[in-house]
């Protein structure tokens, strides 16, 4: 496996490429242009100047995350097409610049949702938390509110181009069903793909988060399921997954089994972990198997038999050493390294 690190740029992240490099293992910098609204081509030399930042500290630029889909694409709007084609248009010029893989999500208005971003927790750490019945209770707009006044930088699916149009959103999929979303879905793919192919860029889903409907609006990127029918909606190497644990452990998915099942179509991986309470609430914690209900080390097992070489990251992890006051919430420097040497130690005793 290719150990990666999420990154949001400079002058966006806290946390510098120097201080990554001095986690052990890491090869290469998972990177975006975080302010490119979805639908709009990225311009080339934007692409390769932070092709060069990421190279001259020593990493490769082989994974983005993300490239957004336009909300007209998910709800199948006439002007979808436009939005594809531009969306050619950046993969294009991304295979140019020599990446290989781009992660993307298919969720409709938002990306992950929690309703809380500093969660406490025992020993004094915090975390991202999701509360079931503060969900049912609330208006999204509402929750969004409150959520985003909380931190002052921007999160990836909280932009606020796309906050600023929310109630308009949510009106744009009144009486959207799940099956409106397979068809656009396929729609997108069946257009993508073969450019793709052409230049050689894997794409990768990644899954709802959370792992099931919320707010009303249809998630299907949620169980083993519906992964197998997502790959065969075009059936090439180049339509896969970024599997992600934590989101997919939401609820009681067999993660290790999905592994073992579609190995060949994962490319991309985030490893975390997430603790279930029976009540339908969760909150993120330490990547370790027996904090969670994520058994992380049947993961890494899984994918260590499979001889997995796609790339891997750590993914949201605690906030811990006071690193709150700032760190992005989900993304802060400590607990995403500690993450990964634990990767690293069940993965080199089992190469051992
Ligand atoms: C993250 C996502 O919540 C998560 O697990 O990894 O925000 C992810 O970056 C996007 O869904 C990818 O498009
Ligand atoms: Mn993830």
């Amino acid at each position: 496996m290719k150990m990666t690190f999420r990154w949001y740029g400079e002058g966006n992240d806290q946390i510098s490429l120097q201080h990554i490099r001095q986690i052990p293992g890491v090869e290469g910098i998972v990177w975006s242009l975080h302010d490119m609204p979805a639908g709009e081509v990225w311009e080339q030399s934007r692409i390769n100047r932070e092709k060069a930042l990421i190279e001259k500290a020593g990493f490769h630029i082989d994974v983005v995350e993300s490239v957004n889909v336009h909300e007209d694409i998910k709800l199948g709007l006439p002007t979808r097409d436009k939005y594809i084609e531009n969306y050619k248009e950046t993969l294009r010029r991304l295979a140019k610049a020599g990446v290989k893989v781009v992660c993307y999500n298919f969720m409709p208005v938002f990306d992950w949702t929690r309703t809380e971003l500093y969660k406490q927790t025992e020993d004094g750490s915090n975390a991202l938390f999701f509360e079931k019945s503060q969900i049912e209770n609330i208006d999204p707009i509402t929750l969004i509110d409150k959520i985003s006044k909380d931190v002052d930088v921007t999160m990836p699916g909280w932009e606020p181009e796309r906050l600023a149009k929310l109630k308009e959103t949510f009106k744009q999929y009144e009486g959207f069903t799940a099956e409106d979303l397979w068809q656009n879905l396929k729609y997108f793919l069946e257009q993508i793909i073969p450019v793709c192919e052409a230049c050689d860029i894997k794409m990768g889903i990644h899954p709802d988060d959370p792992a099931f409907p919320i707010f009303g609006l249809p998630r299907i990127i949620i169980n083993k399921e519906n992964i197998g029918r997502f790959l065969n909606l075009v059936d090439s190497p180049y339509n896969g997954l970024s599997l992600c644990t934590g989101s997919l452990g939401s609820s009681a998915n067999d993660i290790p089994d999905i592994i073992h099942t579609y190995c060949s179509r994962i490319h991309f991986i985030h490893i975390r972990n997430v603790k279930r309470y029976e009540n339908g609430d969760f909150i993120e914690t330490s990547h370790r198997a027996c904090d969670g209900s994520v058994d992380t080390v049947k993961v890494i097992e899984t994918l260590h038999q499979h001889d997995y070489s796609g790339y891997v990251r750590p993914d949201h992890g605690r906030h811990i050493w006071g690193e709150e006051a700032w760190a992005r919430p989900g993304y802060g420097l400590y607990d995403r390294a500690l993450g990964i040497m634990y990767i690293w130690g069940v993965w080199d005793s089992l190469s051992r």
